[in-house]
Protein backbone atom coordinates (compact mmCIF):
# COMPACT_ATOMS: atom_id res chain seq x y z
CA UNK A 1 0.00 0.00 0.00
CA UNK A 2 1.33 3.17 -0.55
CA UNK A 3 1.12 6.62 1.82
CA UNK A 4 1.44 9.63 -0.13
CA UNK A 5 -0.69 11.46 2.23
CA UNK A 6 -1.93 10.40 5.66
CA UNK A 7 -4.63 12.13 8.18
CA UNK A 8 -4.26 11.90 11.99
CA UNK A 9 -7.74 12.74 13.71
CA UNK A 10 -7.20 14.12 17.25
CA UNK A 11 -4.42 16.45 18.13
CA UNK A 12 -3.48 15.30 21.47
CA UNK A 13 -1.09 13.91 23.70
CA UNK A 14 -0.73 10.88 21.27
CA UNK A 15 -1.69 12.57 17.76
CA UNK A 16 0.24 15.69 17.72
CA UNK A 17 3.84 13.56 18.38
CA UNK A 18 2.54 10.81 15.56
CA UNK A 19 1.70 13.46 13.54
CA UNK A 20 4.89 14.94 13.59
CA UNK A 21 7.06 12.23 13.91
CA UNK A 22 5.43 10.70 10.59
CA UNK A 23 5.98 13.94 8.91
CA UNK A 24 9.82 13.97 9.79
CA UNK A 25 9.69 10.90 7.12
CA UNK A 26 8.84 13.48 4.56
CA UNK A 27 4.92 12.20 4.33
CA UNK A 28 2.34 14.19 4.11
CA UNK A 29 0.59 14.70 7.07
CA UNK A 30 -2.98 16.76 7.64
CA UNK A 31 -3.89 16.63 11.35
CA UNK A 32 -7.46 17.60 12.47
CA UNK A 33 -8.52 18.51 15.52
CA UNK A 34 -12.08 20.10 16.61
CA UNK A 35 -9.80 22.74 18.71
CA UNK A 36 -9.70 25.53 17.02
CA UNK A 37 -6.76 26.47 19.38
CA UNK A 38 -4.73 23.55 19.10
CA UNK A 39 -4.94 24.05 14.98
CA UNK A 40 -3.59 27.64 15.04
CA UNK A 41 -1.12 26.90 17.20
CA UNK A 42 0.42 23.94 15.02
CA UNK A 43 -0.04 25.51 11.86
CA UNK A 44 2.40 28.61 13.58
CA UNK A 45 4.88 26.00 14.41
CA UNK A 46 3.90 26.12 17.97
CA UNK A 47 2.27 23.37 20.57
CA UNK A 48 -0.19 23.69 23.05
CA UNK A 49 0.67 20.54 24.81
CA UNK A 50 3.76 20.11 27.16
CA UNK A 51 5.99 16.99 26.08
CA UNK A 52 9.69 17.47 25.83
CA UNK A 53 11.18 17.97 22.24
CA UNK A 54 7.80 18.15 20.61
CA UNK A 55 8.06 21.62 20.14
CA UNK A 56 10.93 20.92 18.13
CA UNK A 57 9.55 18.50 16.09
CA UNK A 58 6.39 20.23 15.16
CA UNK A 59 8.31 23.08 14.46
CA UNK A 60 10.44 21.54 11.76
CA UNK A 61 7.21 19.05 10.91
CA UNK A 62 5.38 22.59 9.50
CA UNK A 63 8.43 24.30 8.39
CA UNK A 64 9.12 22.06 6.11
CA UNK A 65 5.34 21.82 4.95
CA UNK A 66 4.66 18.01 5.47
CA UNK A 67 2.69 18.93 8.53
CA UNK A 68 -0.32 20.88 8.77
CA UNK A 69 -3.37 21.07 10.74
CA UNK A 70 -6.95 21.66 9.88
CA UNK A 71 -10.39 21.71 11.20
CA UNK A 72 -11.98 19.76 8.49
CA UNK A 73 -11.63 16.55 7.37
CA UNK A 74 -10.29 15.87 3.74
CA UNK A 75 -9.27 12.71 1.59
CA UNK A 76 -6.04 10.90 2.38
CA UNK A 77 -4.25 7.37 1.96
CA UNK A 78 -4.57 6.45 6.20
CA UNK A 79 -6.56 7.56 8.70
CA UNK A 80 -5.35 7.16 12.44
CA UNK A 81 -7.71 8.33 15.01
CA UNK A 82 -6.11 9.47 18.35
CA UNK A 83 -9.29 10.67 20.16
CA UNK A 84 -9.93 10.32 23.71
CA UNK A 85 -11.65 7.68 25.24
CA UNK A 86 -12.98 8.85 28.86
CA UNK A 87 -15.49 6.70 30.85
CA UNK A 88 -18.80 8.22 31.55
CA UNK A 89 -21.24 7.54 34.54
CA UNK A 90 -21.12 4.28 36.12
CA UNK A 91 -17.40 3.66 34.46
CA UNK A 92 -18.92 2.61 31.12
CA UNK A 93 -16.22 3.49 28.67
CA UNK A 94 -17.10 6.94 26.43
CA UNK A 95 -16.83 6.20 22.76
CA UNK A 96 -18.63 8.96 21.84
CA UNK A 97 -15.38 10.87 20.63
CA UNK A 98 -14.65 7.95 18.15
CA UNK A 99 -18.34 7.58 16.40
CA UNK A 100 -17.66 11.81 15.95
CA UNK A 101 -14.47 11.26 14.48
CA UNK A 102 -15.66 8.37 11.92
CA UNK A 103 -18.39 10.64 10.65
CA UNK A 104 -16.06 13.29 10.23
CA UNK A 105 -13.68 10.92 8.04
CA UNK A 106 -16.54 8.75 6.55
CA UNK A 107 -17.83 11.63 3.55
CA UNK A 108 -14.06 11.69 2.41
CA UNK A 109 -12.75 7.51 2.74
CA UNK A 110 -11.99 6.10 -0.70
CA UNK A 111 -11.35 2.63 -1.76
CA UNK A 112 -8.24 1.34 -0.85
CA UNK A 113 -8.32 3.90 2.38
CA UNK A 114 -6.51 2.07 5.70
CA UNK A 115 -8.70 3.41 9.25
CA UNK A 116 -6.66 2.68 12.27
CA UNK A 117 -7.80 2.98 16.12
CA UNK A 118 -5.08 4.09 18.39
CA UNK A 119 -7.15 5.27 21.00
CA UNK A 120 -7.08 2.70 23.98
CA UNK A 121 -10.66 1.17 23.62
CA UNK A 122 -12.78 -1.60 25.15
CA UNK A 123 -12.99 -4.90 23.01
CA UNK A 124 -15.53 -4.64 20.26
CA UNK A 125 -14.39 -0.98 19.81
CA UNK A 126 -12.71 -1.75 16.59
CA UNK A 127 -15.43 -3.71 14.87
CA UNK A 128 -17.80 -1.21 16.32
CA UNK A 129 -15.90 1.21 14.62
CA UNK A 130 -16.14 -0.46 11.21
CA UNK A 131 -19.94 -0.74 11.76
CA UNK A 132 -20.01 3.19 12.29
CA UNK A 133 -18.42 3.98 9.05
CA UNK A 134 -20.12 1.31 7.09
CA UNK A 135 -23.30 3.05 8.40
CA UNK A 136 -22.25 5.98 7.37
CA UNK A 137 -20.64 5.01 3.77
CA UNK A 138 -23.41 2.07 2.30
CA UNK A 139 -21.41 2.58 -1.02
CA UNK A 140 -18.10 1.08 0.41
CA UNK A 141 -17.42 -2.26 1.96
CA UNK A 142 -15.85 -2.65 5.38
CA UNK A 143 -13.71 -5.98 6.56
CA UNK A 144 -16.84 -8.26 7.94
CA UNK A 145 -15.82 -12.02 8.89
CA UNK A 146 -14.21 -13.65 5.70
CA UNK A 147 -15.87 -11.83 2.83
CA UNK A 148 -12.62 -11.22 0.29
CA UNK A 149 -10.89 -7.73 -0.03
CA UNK A 150 -13.12 -4.81 1.73
CA UNK A 151 -12.72 -1.17 0.14
CA UNK A 152 -11.58 0.16 3.42
CA UNK A 153 -9.23 -1.41 5.58
CA UNK A 154 -9.58 -1.29 9.38
CA UNK A 155 -7.09 -1.90 12.51
CA UNK A 156 -6.19 -1.18 15.82
CA UNK A 157 -3.10 -0.25 17.11
CA UNK A 158 -2.56 1.06 20.15
CA UNK A 159 -0.43 3.34 21.28
CA UNK A 160 1.81 2.96 24.30
CA UNK A 161 3.92 5.47 24.71
CA UNK A 162 4.98 7.06 28.13
CA UNK A 163 4.05 10.84 28.51
CA UNK A 164 7.46 12.37 29.25
CA UNK A 165 9.41 9.80 27.03
CA UNK A 166 6.82 10.48 23.85
CA UNK A 167 8.68 11.02 21.07
CA UNK A 168 11.50 8.36 21.74
CA UNK A 169 9.02 5.80 22.65
CA UNK A 170 6.78 6.10 19.48
CA UNK A 171 10.20 5.20 17.67
CA UNK A 172 11.32 2.52 19.34
CA UNK A 173 8.54 0.69 21.13
CA UNK A 174 7.44 -2.50 19.39
CA UNK A 175 3.63 -2.30 18.24
CA UNK A 176 0.91 -4.81 18.50
CA UNK A 177 -1.87 -4.71 15.31
CA UNK A 178 -4.66 -5.90 15.23
CA UNK A 179 -6.50 -5.97 11.79
CA UNK A 180 -10.04 -6.91 11.32
CA UNK A 181 -8.61 -9.28 8.41
CA UNK A 182 -4.84 -10.31 8.30
CA UNK A 183 -5.04 -7.51 5.34
CA UNK A 184 -5.76 -4.87 7.27
CA UNK A 185 -3.02 -6.09 9.77
CA UNK A 186 -0.49 -5.87 7.04
CA UNK A 187 -1.64 -2.62 5.93
CA UNK A 188 -1.32 -1.21 8.82
CA UNK A 189 1.77 -2.65 9.78
CA UNK A 190 3.40 -1.42 6.59
CA UNK A 191 2.26 1.89 7.63
CA UNK A 192 4.35 2.04 10.83
CA UNK A 193 7.58 0.53 9.87
CA UNK A 194 7.58 4.21 8.09
CA UNK A 195 8.64 5.03 11.36
CA UNK A 196 8.82 2.68 14.23
CA UNK A 197 12.29 0.75 15.22
CA UNK A 198 10.48 -1.73 17.03
CA UNK A 199 8.61 -4.71 15.48
CA UNK A 200 5.40 -4.84 14.33
CA UNK A 201 3.25 -7.71 15.95
CA UNK A 202 0.14 -9.07 14.39
CA UNK A 203 -2.71 -10.05 15.94
CA UNK A 204 -6.49 -9.61 15.87
CA UNK A 205 -8.18 -6.69 16.91
CA UNK A 206 -9.96 -8.13 20.00
CA UNK A 207 -6.71 -9.22 21.41
CA UNK A 208 -5.07 -5.88 20.42
CA UNK A 209 -7.65 -3.93 22.32
CA UNK A 210 -7.23 -6.51 25.37
CA UNK A 211 -3.34 -6.14 25.32
CA UNK A 212 -3.03 -2.20 25.89
CA UNK A 213 -6.13 -2.52 28.73
CA UNK A 214 -3.91 -5.27 29.84
CA UNK A 215 -0.48 -3.34 30.03
CA UNK A 216 -1.94 -0.72 32.20
CA UNK A 217 -4.21 -2.80 34.49
CA UNK A 218 -0.87 -5.13 34.82
CA UNK A 219 0.49 -1.67 36.25
CA UNK A 220 -2.57 -0.77 38.26
CA UNK A 221 -2.75 -3.80 39.89
CA UNK A 222 0.98 -3.91 40.69
CA UNK A 223 0.90 -0.15 42.04
CA UNK A 224 -2.27 -1.52 44.42
CA UNK A 225 -0.14 -4.40 46.04
CA UNK A 226 2.34 -1.84 46.86
CA UNK A 227 -0.16 0.81 48.05
CA UNK A 228 -1.38 -1.89 50.46
CA UNK A 229 1.58 -2.69 51.47
CA UNK A 230 2.60 0.68 52.63
CA UNK A 231 -0.56 1.04 54.56
CA UNK A 232 -0.12 -2.60 56.30
CA UNK A 233 3.54 -1.35 56.88
CA UNK A 234 2.64 1.92 58.25
CA UNK A 235 -0.06 -0.21 60.38
CA UNK A 236 2.94 -2.14 61.73
CA UNK A 237 5.86 0.68 61.79
CA UNK A 238 7.87 -1.32 59.44
CA UNK A 239 9.35 1.29 56.57
CA UNK A 240 7.89 0.06 53.81
CA UNK A 241 10.87 1.19 51.12
CA UNK A 242 13.24 -0.79 53.17
CA UNK A 243 10.63 -4.05 53.22
CA UNK A 244 10.83 -3.40 49.08
CA UNK A 245 14.32 -3.15 48.35
CA UNK A 246 15.17 -6.04 50.50
CA UNK A 247 11.98 -8.14 49.03
CA UNK A 248 13.32 -7.11 45.37
CA UNK A 249 16.63 -9.00 46.20
CA UNK A 250 14.52 -11.99 45.16
CA UNK A 251 15.19 -13.08 41.79
CA UNK A 252 11.51 -13.26 41.09
CA UNK A 253 9.89 -10.19 42.94
CA UNK A 254 9.72 -6.73 41.71
CA UNK A 255 7.64 -4.53 43.40
CA UNK A 256 6.67 -1.33 41.92
CA UNK A 257 6.54 1.85 44.41
CA UNK A 258 3.56 3.10 46.72
CA UNK A 259 2.86 6.53 45.98
CA UNK A 260 -0.57 8.75 47.19
CA UNK A 261 -2.34 7.46 44.90
CA UNK A 262 -2.59 6.56 40.82
CA UNK A 263 -2.95 9.67 38.33
CA UNK A 264 -3.05 10.32 34.57
CA UNK A 265 -5.22 9.36 31.95
CA UNK A 266 -4.28 5.64 31.41
CA UNK A 267 -4.04 3.27 34.16
CA UNK A 268 -6.43 5.22 36.54
CA UNK A 269 -9.01 4.75 33.97
CA UNK A 270 -8.35 1.68 31.36
CA UNK A 271 -9.20 -0.82 33.81
CA UNK A 272 -12.41 -0.11 34.23
CA UNK A 273 -13.02 -0.78 30.31
CA UNK A 274 -11.86 -4.62 31.41
CA UNK A 275 -14.24 -4.50 34.64
CA UNK A 276 -17.18 -3.10 32.45
CA UNK A 277 -16.80 -5.83 30.17
CA UNK A 278 -16.34 -8.52 32.45
CA UNK A 279 -17.93 -7.14 35.71
CA UNK A 280 -18.00 -11.16 37.07
CA UNK A 281 -14.64 -12.37 36.08
CA UNK A 282 -12.78 -8.94 37.05
CA UNK A 283 -12.44 -9.04 40.60
CA UNK A 284 -9.02 -8.44 41.55
CA UNK A 285 -8.63 -5.82 38.49
CA UNK A 286 -11.25 -3.72 40.04
CA UNK A 287 -9.96 -4.22 43.58
CA UNK A 288 -6.82 -3.08 42.51
CA UNK A 289 -8.67 0.15 40.94
CA UNK A 290 -10.26 0.81 44.32
CA UNK A 291 -7.38 0.43 46.82
CA UNK A 292 -5.33 3.01 44.28
CA UNK A 293 -8.09 5.31 44.40
CA UNK A 294 -8.61 5.31 47.98
CA UNK A 295 -4.54 5.72 48.62
CA UNK A 296 -5.51 9.87 48.13
CA UNK A 297 -7.89 9.62 51.20
CA UNK A 298 -5.45 7.74 53.40
CA UNK A 299 -2.78 10.32 52.82
CA UNK A 300 -5.41 13.14 54.12
CA UNK A 301 -5.79 11.27 56.61
CA UNK A 302 -2.49 11.34 57.66
CA UNK A 303 -2.11 15.32 57.22
CA UNK A 304 -5.46 15.61 59.02
CA UNK A 305 -3.71 14.19 62.19
CA UNK A 306 -0.69 15.99 61.59
CA UNK A 307 -2.50 19.14 61.68
CA UNK A 308 -4.57 18.28 64.65
CA UNK A 309 -1.60 17.51 66.63
CA UNK A 310 0.15 21.00 65.48
CA UNK A 311 -2.38 23.27 66.23
CA UNK A 312 -2.17 21.80 69.70
CA UNK A 313 0.57 24.53 69.32
CA UNK A 314 -0.10 26.86 66.85
CA UNK A 315 -3.92 27.67 65.57
CA UNK A 316 -2.65 27.90 61.77
CA UNK A 317 0.24 25.83 61.33
CA UNK A 318 1.68 26.24 57.56
CA UNK A 319 1.96 23.36 55.39
CA UNK A 320 4.08 22.52 52.95
CA UNK A 321 3.49 20.46 49.62
CA UNK A 322 5.91 19.07 47.81
CA UNK A 323 4.93 18.47 43.79
CA UNK A 324 1.79 18.85 42.35
CA UNK A 325 2.53 16.61 38.84
CA UNK A 326 0.89 13.55 38.57
CA UNK A 327 4.11 11.83 38.04
CA UNK A 328 7.79 12.68 38.89
CA UNK A 329 9.88 15.13 36.48
CA UNK A 330 6.77 16.36 34.38
CA UNK A 331 4.57 19.47 34.26
CA UNK A 332 1.51 17.77 33.96
CA UNK A 333 -0.98 18.27 36.73
CA UNK A 334 -3.49 16.39 34.93
CA UNK A 335 -5.78 13.97 37.18
CA UNK A 336 -2.94 14.13 40.01
CA UNK A 337 -3.44 12.80 43.46
CA UNK A 338 -0.95 15.17 44.54
CA UNK A 339 -2.74 18.07 42.97
CA UNK A 340 -6.09 16.78 44.70
CA UNK A 341 -4.29 16.40 48.13
CA UNK A 342 -3.57 19.79 48.17
CA UNK A 343 -6.72 20.82 46.87
CA UNK A 344 -8.06 19.31 49.41
CA UNK A 345 -5.79 20.20 52.10
CA UNK A 346 -6.53 24.12 51.26
CA UNK A 347 -10.20 23.39 52.12
CA UNK A 348 -9.38 23.03 55.39
CA UNK A 349 -9.24 26.42 56.29
CA UNK A 350 -7.09 25.90 59.11
CA UNK A 351 -3.85 25.94 58.19
CA UNK A 352 -1.43 28.00 54.96
CA UNK A 353 -0.78 26.08 52.62
CA UNK A 354 2.82 26.57 50.29
CA UNK A 355 3.48 24.58 47.52
CA UNK A 356 6.79 23.47 45.92
CA UNK A 357 6.65 22.62 42.69
CA UNK A 358 10.11 23.34 40.50
CA UNK A 359 8.01 22.24 37.11
CA UNK A 360 5.75 25.45 36.60
CA UNK A 361 6.18 28.99 36.92
CA UNK A 362 2.27 29.61 38.06
CA UNK A 363 0.14 27.56 40.59
CA UNK A 364 -3.14 26.04 38.45
CA UNK A 365 -6.65 27.93 38.92
CA UNK A 366 -7.66 25.39 41.84
CA UNK A 367 -4.90 26.95 43.79
CA UNK A 368 -4.76 30.30 43.13
CA UNK A 369 -6.14 32.01 46.29
CA UNK A 370 -5.55 29.33 48.30
CA UNK A 371 -2.00 28.63 48.47
CA UNK A 372 1.05 30.11 47.30
CA UNK A 373 4.20 28.69 45.49
CA UNK A 374 7.42 28.79 46.90
CA UNK A 375 11.19 27.64 46.56
CA UNK A 376 12.32 24.45 48.16
CA UNK A 377 14.13 26.19 50.95
CA UNK A 378 11.55 28.68 51.54
CA UNK A 379 8.94 25.94 52.55
CA UNK A 380 11.61 24.10 54.86
CA UNK A 381 12.66 27.00 56.47
CA UNK A 382 8.84 28.28 57.17
CA UNK A 383 6.29 25.08 57.50
CA UNK A 384 5.30 23.19 60.01
CA UNK A 385 4.31 20.17 58.40
CA UNK A 386 6.33 19.02 54.83
CA UNK A 387 4.11 16.42 52.40
CA UNK A 388 6.47 15.41 49.98
CA UNK A 389 3.59 13.98 47.01
CA UNK A 390 6.11 13.55 44.28
CA UNK A 391 9.67 12.47 44.16
CA UNK A 392 10.66 15.02 41.23
CA UNK A 393 14.29 15.10 41.01
CA UNK A 394 14.98 18.37 41.89
CA UNK A 395 13.52 17.12 45.48
CA UNK A 396 15.83 13.60 45.68
CA UNK A 397 18.88 16.17 44.38
CA UNK A 398 18.45 17.81 47.79
CA UNK A 399 19.71 16.31 50.90
CA UNK A 400 16.74 14.74 53.10
CA UNK A 401 15.40 17.53 55.46
CA UNK A 402 15.88 17.57 59.33
CA UNK A 403 12.40 18.87 59.86
CA UNK A 404 10.33 17.49 63.10
CA UNK A 405 6.72 16.20 60.85
CA UNK A 406 7.50 15.04 57.89
CA UNK A 407 4.90 13.50 55.46
CA UNK A 408 6.83 11.25 53.07
CA UNK A 409 4.41 9.33 50.37
CA UNK A 410 7.49 8.64 48.25
CA UNK A 411 9.42 7.27 50.00
CA UNK A 412 12.75 9.67 49.33
CA UNK A 413 13.20 12.08 53.03
N1 LIG B 1 2.98 5.08 39.97
C1 LIG B 1 3.16 4.70 41.28
N2 LIG B 1 4.10 3.75 41.57
C2 LIG B 1 4.87 3.18 40.60
C3 LIG B 1 4.67 3.56 39.25
C4 LIG B 1 3.72 4.51 38.96
O1 LIG B 1 2.50 5.20 42.20
O2 LIG B 1 5.71 2.35 40.95
C5 LIG B 1 1.96 6.10 39.64
C6 LIG B 1 2.57 7.36 39.04
O3 LIG B 1 3.04 8.23 40.02
C7 LIG B 1 1.38 7.92 38.27
C8 LIG B 1 0.64 6.67 37.79
O4 LIG B 1 1.12 5.60 38.61
O5 LIG B 1 0.53 8.66 39.12
C9 LIG B 1 0.85 6.32 36.35
O6 LIG B 1 2.18 6.55 35.96
P1 LIG B 1 2.99 5.58 35.00
O7 LIG B 1 4.33 6.17 34.78
O8 LIG B 1 2.96 4.19 35.52
O9 LIG B 1 2.14 5.51 33.65
P2 LIG B 1 1.47 6.63 32.65
O10 LIG B 1 0.03 6.77 33.03
O11 LIG B 1 2.28 7.85 32.55
O12 LIG B 1 1.59 5.83 31.24
C10 LIG B 1 1.02 4.53 31.13
C11 LIG B 1 2.09 3.59 30.52
N3 LIG B 1 1.66 2.21 30.65
C12 LIG B 1 2.48 1.25 31.20
O13 LIG B 1 3.57 1.52 31.65
C13 LIG B 1 1.94 -0.13 31.23
C14 LIG B 1 2.32 3.96 29.06
O14 LIG B 1 3.20 3.02 28.43
C15 LIG B 1 0.97 3.98 28.31
O15 LIG B 1 1.14 4.30 26.94
C16 LIG B 1 0.11 5.03 28.96
O16 LIG B 1 -0.14 4.61 30.31
C17 LIG B 1 -1.18 5.16 28.18
O17 LIG B 1 -1.28 6.08 27.34
O18 LIG B 1 -2.06 4.29 28.30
Amino acid sequence: MKFDKISVIGLGYIGLPTAAIFASRKIKVVGVDVNPHAVETINRGEVHIVEPELDIAVRSAVQSGYLRASLKTEPANAFLIAVPTPFKEGKVPDLSYIKAACESIAPVLRPGNLVILESTSPVGATEQMAKWLGNARPDLSFPEGDMGEPDIHVAHCPERVLPGQVLRELVQNDRVIGGLTTTCSEHAASLYKLIIEGQCIITDARTAEMCKLTENSFRDVNIAFANELSMICDHMNINVWDLIKLANLHPRVNILQPGPGVGGHCIAVDPWFIVSSSPDQAKLIRRAREVNDLKPQWVLKKVDDAIEQLRLKKPRPVVACFGLAFKPNIDDLRESPALNITVEICKREIVDVIVVEPNIDELPTELQQRAQLVEHSHAIQHADLLVLLVDHKQFRDHPAPSHPKIIDTRGIW
